[in-house]
C-alpha cells in the first residue's frame, strides 16, 4: 500500500510508504491517503490520527516531480485540486491530526504537515517550500497555511527563496511545536495523539474548528461563535463528566466518538 493505516488503540497511524522516492506524493498516493482518511472518519473507535513517513530520511519530499514534469496546465490544475482537497480534508476533519515529521518535509510534504493540527519534528528534520527552484510555486495551500502558521515575512522567505530550514528554526517560527530525537519521535507523537484520543471528542474537535477560524472571517463573529460553542459544551455528557471527575478527584470517563453530538454541524 502506498499509504499504510495501522490502528493502535484509538489512534490511526498513517504512514506514507514510498521511502525509495522519499515518500513523494503522486496522484495515486494522494488518492490512497484520501481513502485512508475516509476509513478513519468512518471508524468511531479511531479518535486521533498521526501521519508520518516510512524510512529514516523523509516525511515527504513533496509532490512527485517526475509525474508533474510532463503535465500541462489543466493536468497541473487537477493535481493541485486533488492535493488541496486532501489537505483541506485533514484540516477540517473533527479528529486531531499530528504530523510526525521524521526527515525532509519539502514542498507538498511541508504543505501536508501544515494541514495537520500539531507538527512534531525529529531533530534532523528539514522543512522548505522549494517549488520556485523548479519554476513553480506551492499549490497545495503552502502560501496560505505557512503565512497563517508562521508569519507573512517567514512564508515569503521560504516560498520565494526556496531555502530549507532545520527543525530548530522551524520551532523558532512556530512551524513545529515539539522536537525529539529521531528514534523517540513516533512514540512521542503517538503519546500526544493518544492523550487527545482519550479526551472529550466533541470539545477537542470544536477547539480545532474554532482555532481554524481564528485567521479568517470577522473577529467579532468568530468570538460570537466561540460563545455559542462554549455554551453548547454545557449540554454534553463530557462537560458534566469532566467537571464531576475533577471535583471528585478521579479520571473522567468521556463519551465514545459515535455518541450523539450537540452540534448538528459536527461529523
Ligand atoms: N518527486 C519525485 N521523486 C523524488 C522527489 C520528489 N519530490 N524527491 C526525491 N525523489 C526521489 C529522487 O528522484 C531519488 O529517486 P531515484 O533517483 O533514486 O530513483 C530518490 O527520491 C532519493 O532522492 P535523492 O537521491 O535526491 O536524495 P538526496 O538525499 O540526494 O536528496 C532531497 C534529498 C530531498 C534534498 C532531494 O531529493 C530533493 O531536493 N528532492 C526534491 C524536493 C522538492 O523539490 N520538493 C518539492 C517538490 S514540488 C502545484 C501542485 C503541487 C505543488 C506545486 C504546484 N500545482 C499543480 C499548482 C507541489 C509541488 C512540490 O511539492
Amino acid at each position: 500500500m502506498p499509504v499504510d493505516l495501522e490502528r493502535r488503540d484509538a489512534v490511526a497511524l498513517l504512514t506514507l510508504n514510498q521511502p525509495k522516492a522519499l515518500n513523494a506524493l503522486s496522484a495515486d498516493m494522494l488518492s490512497d491517503l484520501d481513502a485512508r482518511l475516509g476509513e478513519v472518519e468512518e471508524d468511531p473507535s479511531l479518535r486521533a490520527v498521526v501521519i508520518t513517513g516510512a524510512g529514516d530520511k523523509a516525511f515527504c519530499a513533496g509532490a512527485d516531480v517526475k509525474a508533474m514534469s510532463t503535465a500541462d496546465a489543466l493536468e497541473a490544475r487537477a493535481f493541485a485540486r486533488q492535493g488541496q482537497g486532501v489537505m483541506s480534508r485533514i484540516e477540517n476533519m473533527s479528529r486531531p491530526v499530528v504530523a510526525a515529521v521524521n526527515g525532509f518535509a519539502l514542498g507538498g510534504g511541508c504543505e501536508l504537515a501544515l494541514a495537520c493540527d500539531i507538527r512534531m519534528a525529529a531533530d534532523g528534520a528539514r522543512f522548505g517550500q522549494p517549488e520556485v527552484t523548479l519554476g513553480i510555486l506551492p499549490g497545495w495551500g503552502g502560501t496560505q497555511r505557512l503565512a497563517r502558521t508562521t508569519s507573512m515575512g517567514f512564508a515569503k522567505d521560504l516560498c520565494m527563496t526556496g531555502r530549507l530550514i532545520d527543525a530548530r528554526t522551524a520551532m523558532s517560527v512556530g512551524l513545529v511545536t515539539h522536537i525529539h530525537p529521531a528514534d523517540e519521535l513516533l512514540d512521542a507523537a503517538m503519546k500526544l495523539a493518544g492523550g487527545m484520543a482519550s479526551g472529550p471528542a466533541w470539545a477537542v474537535g470544536e477547539a480545532k474548528a474554532m482555532c481554524n477560524l481564528a485567521l479568517s472571517g470577522d473577529h467579532r463573529a468568530n468570538l460570537a461563535r466561540e460563545l455559542d460553542v462554549f455554551s453548547l459544551a454545557f449540554s454534553t455528557h463530557d462537560q458534566a463528566e469532566g467537571m464531576a471527575a475533577f471535583l471528585e478527584k478521579r479520571s473522567p470517563d468521556f463519551a465514545p466518538l459515535d455518541a450523539p453530538s450537540p452540534n448538528p454541524e459536527s461529523e
